[in-house]
Parts: structure tokens; sequence; C-alpha cells
């Protein structure tokens, strides 16, 4: 008897010995894609997320995060998400919308009047909803994190007023909506993928929009003069897993990962903020021509009526986007 306890007990210590240094019995690795660079707003997400589903799970739960591209664009991420190439990602919403037609509602523009606007709609029952419905697409929606408020760049001329833009070759995100919308502006819309700078560069395309951080963090004041800060959409991240891949996980680690990515998706979005002035004091040093003022309301009169856009036709989107309009009405004076 005292002799098996004793060979047990040295079996357990080889055992112990055997295994591979501090990592706990059931240790999981998760891929996660980003298509853009280290110091991105996606970056500071995912890397934000990667530490609380570490710190929380004892480091069972280690997050391995494939950026800059090197899984392809935000588009190809979403195709390997979907067929459980990839675990998670954290994509902008536009490209999502060719695959979850709900998502092109929170693309509207002119929409929310201001970030604390869209967290309070983003993480109340109507972000919800567009969570939800990219289960039909086989993702798992988690949390918006932000790319934040999206302004026009250019190489041919200042945009004051929304007749500036007509004839410009303006690089869209690959979004069903962002065509549509570039196209009412009178602009001509080129679907691309990111990142656009070599193309900038080379004259293919005049102009793009995007938030501040990504226009300085890709160095687009190199190739773009005209800065206007049309502010026109807001432009939402979303943080998401393969479904099936999602709906095998143990619950407990369902219930860590998601909290731990809605909580990193709410540090993100402050540090977003916070670090927005900052970008546009260096583009303006870079060099670039500012209007801080465009005139807006040359864009909402030509965005008003967007309602009708073929993004939003399909009667379940439009049902939704009505009441993402009702939940945003602007007060008396404002103008959406
Ligand atoms: O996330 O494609 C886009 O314009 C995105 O905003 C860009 O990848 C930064």
């Amino acid at each position: 008897m005292r002799r098996s306890i004793l060979a047990l007990a040295a079996l357990a210590l080889a055992g112990t010995l055997l295994a591979a240094p501090a990592a706990p019995a059931a240790a999981r690795t998760i891929r996660l894609g980003i298509v853009t660079t280290p110091g991105s707003a996606q970056h500071v997400c995912a890397t934000r997320f990667q530490e609380l589903a570490a710190q929380r799970s004892d480091d069972a739960l280690r997050v391995k995060i494939f950026h800059s591209g090197s899984l392809g664009s935000e588009t190809d991420i979403l195709r390997q998400v979907q067929m459980g190439a990839v675990d998670m990602a954290i994509v902008t919403l536009g490209p999502l919308d060719t695959f979850v037609p709900e998502a092109a509602v929170v693309g509207f523009p002119f929409l929310f009047a201001s970030h604390e606007q869209a967290d309070a709609v983003l993480d109340g029952p109507l972000g919800t909803e567009v969570l939800a419905a990219m289960e039909r697409a086989g993702f798992k929606g988690l949390a918006f994190s932000e790319n934040g408020f999206r302004n026009l760049t250019n190489a041919v001329r200042p945009v004051h007023a929304v007749d500036d833009v007509r004839g410009l070759k303006v690089r869209v995100m690959e979004s069903a909506l962002d065509r549509e919308l570039w196209q009412a502006l009178g602009a001509n819309p080129t679907p691309m993928a990111w990142p656009v700078y070599t193309e900038l560069q080379q004259g293919t395309i005049d102009g793009q929009e995007n938030p501040l951080s990504v226009i300085w963090l890709y160095r687009l004041h190199e190739v773009q003069p005209y800065l206007s800060l049309t502010g026109h959409v807001y432009s939402a991240h979303v943080g998401l897993a393969g479904l099936d891949w999602w709906n095998a996980l143990p619950a407990a680690e369902r219930t860590l990962l998601a909290a731990a990515l809605r909580d990193a998706a709410r540090a993100q979005r402050a540090w977003n903020r916070e670090a927005e002035a900052g970008f546009l004091a260096r583009l303006r040093q870079a060099g670039m021509t500012v209007d801080e003022h465009p005139d807006l309301e040359s864009f909402k009169a030509r965005t008003r009526g967007l309602r009708e856009l073929p993004a939003y036709a399909d009667p379940r989107v439009r049902a939704l986007l009505e009441r993402f309009l009702d939940a945003t009405r602007p007060t008396q004076g404002e103008t959406r």
C-alpha cells in the first residue's frame, strides 16, 4: 500500500517535471486577424484583448495577433473566419456589409452627432441587434470598438462644399454602402482593399477617406495635400469570432473572452478619442492644408435622401435603419 502511494507520488512528480514549463493543461491559442499595423486602432484593441484574456485565464487563453495584411484584406480575413481558418478578427464595419447587410445601418452618413451618442446606441439594444445579425453570416459579433469619424483627403483641390467632390476619384472600402454613398456625393468611387498609399502616390486615385489616426499612421499626408474634416460617417470596428468555433468553446471561456473583448473595446475607444487632437496637429505640422469647417450642410443636403439607397433596400435592413434614425434624431437646431 505504502509502496504504491509512493509510486503514484513519484509518477505525479515526474509528470509535473516533464510537463511543458508552466503551461496550464488547457492552454488554447486563439488566432485573431487584423489588416492594419501595430499602433493602429484595431491593434490597440487586439493587444488589450490579448492582455486581458491572458490575465483572466491564468495564461490559458493566448491570443495570437496576425496583422499588417499578413492574412490579406479585411474581406479576406472575414472569409477566413467564416471558413474557420482564423478564429477571431477585429474589422471595419464597411467591408462587413457585403456579408451582413445590417452593418450598413451604422455607416449611414451623419447618423451619430457625437461619440457619446454612438456609444449609447451601439452599446444598447440596437447595437446588440446588429451584432446578432452577424450570426446569419456565420459570425459571432462580440463588441464594437472604433475607427472613428471619417474625413476626406485628396490631392486635387481643397474640398469645402460637396460640389468640390464632383468627379474626384475617391477610394472607398469594399463596402456596398460606401460606393453608393460616394456616387451620391458626386465622386467617382473606386472600391479597394486597404492600404492604398501606392495608389494615391501613383495617382490611380485622387483621394480617400479615413479617421485622422489612419491618415497619420499610413503617412497619407505625404501624398494627399488636402484634408477636410467632413466627419461624414462614424466608422465602427467590430470584434467577432467564427460562429462554429465560438459555439464549440466551453461556456466559461466564451464568457471570459466576451467580457475581455468588451472591456478592451471600451479602453480602445477612450484611447482613440484622446489621441485624435494630437493626430490633427501632426498632420498639420506635416504640411497638410486642413479645412476644419467644411460646409457640412451642403453634404447633408445630398445625403438626407440616402435611406433610398440599394444598400438599405432589404425591408429588414430598412426597418432597422429607421429605428437607428429615430434613436439618433437631431434635437431642434441641429441637422443631420
Ligand atoms: O482601418 O479600409 C479602410 O479604409 C479602413 O478604415 C482602414 O483599413 C483602417
